[in-house]
């Protein structure tokens, strides 16, 4: 089996290909990354000389190059997770978000036909259902629940996964799509909540919580994520969706007050800043169908993946240290600096 990871460089994508690996060695993988801002080769610097696997470096936009690709290798299956994924920098600049994440997946979707690929699945997140309200704690979002978005973001995977919809129906592209909620764990790009209030707080900066810190996401370590994604390749059937989260609710100043307390740094770094424009209240994900279908329980529980996330950082400075000290300051310097 033949499996192509598009965004493997990437946090989740990185994680999915160490997953695969130690579950399914016998497979090859490709995988296929543009290495944006948000790529890090570091990441598979130990698997790249490995014999089944491949790094290639291009863009899902590049439908020559995408195809010349799938001629050469003619994956059986494909992973999607490239995607330019983060909530503000969508809020600064929407374009990029439109042209990767629903041009780019179209791309690979053609390829697939094209090839007759066996499977293409398609990573989405909970962001697409819009968000709930703080005082309703019996509602969750369910495949069922209307899409309703949002950022720019969730408006460009809202549309991708149409557009999935839309190939399965009318060309018989046997996809599956996965919609899960927030995830952490190694190699997650710190200008995503927990890394950033990790890297910030072991360096004695501001942790910057925007609004009153009361929005509440439904955090996964991203190990149960790829377990997940793992399972739907294998026994998830073509046209169907599937929500994916371990029931974790947590309020964002709480996670901030908790990695203080870990590392030993005073609650007085905390400060509170501008809110996110549009800022989603609250996610929360109804998993009964793949429990239902699939079997799929998490198995990491918060108080253990916040202490092993937490030692990672202290453990892989190497990784994370180039990034908060490259371009990545002009990027603080615009995205907080006039909070
Ligand atoms: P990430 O930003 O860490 O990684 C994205 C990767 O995609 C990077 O390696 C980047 O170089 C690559 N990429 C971007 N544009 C590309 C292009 N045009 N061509 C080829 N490669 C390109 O993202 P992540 O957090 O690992 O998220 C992966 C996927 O999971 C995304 O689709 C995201 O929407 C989804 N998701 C993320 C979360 C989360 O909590 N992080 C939760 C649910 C779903
Ligand atoms: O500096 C910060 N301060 C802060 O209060 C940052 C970066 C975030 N936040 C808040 C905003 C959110 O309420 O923390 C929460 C989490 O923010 P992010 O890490 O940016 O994640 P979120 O916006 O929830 O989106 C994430 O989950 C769904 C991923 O980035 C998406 O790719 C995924 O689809």
């Amino acid at each position: 089996m033949t499996i192509l990871v598009t965004g493997g460089a990437g946090f989740i994508g990185g994680n999915f290909i160490y997953y695969e690996r130690k579950h399914h060695p016998e497979d090859s993988i490709i995988c296929l990354d543009s290495l944006t801002y948000a790529g890090n080769l570091s990441t598979l610097s130990p698997i790249l000389d490995q014999p089944n696997f491949r790094f290639v470096k291009l863009d899902i936009r590049d439908r020559a190059g995408v195809y010349q690709l799938f001629e050469a290798e003619r994956p059986d299956i494909v992973v999607n997770f490239a995607a330019e994924s983060h909530v503000d920098r969508s809020i600064e600049s929407p374009e990029i978000f439109l042209q990767t994440n629903i041009l780019g997946t179209q791309v690979l979707m053609d390829a697939c036909r094209k090839y007759g690929v066996q499977r293409f699945h398609q990573v989405s997140t909970d962001e697409v259902y819009g968000d709930l309200p703080l005082d309703r704690p019996d509602l969750f979002f369910t495949e069922e629940t209307p899409l309703h978005t949002s950022s720019p973001y969730s408006a460009s995977k809202a549309a991708a996964d149409l557009l999935v919809m839309a190939y399965h129906r009318t060309y018989g592209l046997p996809a599956t799509i996965s919609r899960c909620s927030n995830n952490y764990g190694p190699y997650q790009f710190p200008e995503k909540l927990i890394p950033l209030m990790i890297a910030n707080a072991l360096n004695d900066k501001p942790l910057p919580v925007y609004g009153q810190g009361l929005n509440v996401r439904d955090w996964l370590y991203v190990e149960d994520h790829c377990k997940a994604i793992d399972l739907i390749l294998q026994k998830g059937r073509a046209g169907a969706i599937y929500n994916i989260g371990g029931h974790n609710e947590m309020k964002n100043i709480d996670i901030v007050k908790l990695i203080c307390k870990e590392l030993g740094k005073p609650e007085s770094l905390i400060t509170y800043v501008a809110d996110r424009k549009g800022h989603d209240m609250r996610y929360a994900i109804d998993p009964a169908k793949i429990h239902r279908e699939l079997g799929w329980l998490p198995e990491t529980g918060f108080s253990d993946g916040i202490v092993k996330t937490i030692g990672w950082y202290l453990d892989h400075r190497s990784w994370w240290e180039p990034i908060v000290t490259g371009e990545y300051r002009n990027y603080y310097k615009r995205m907080y600096g006039g909070r």
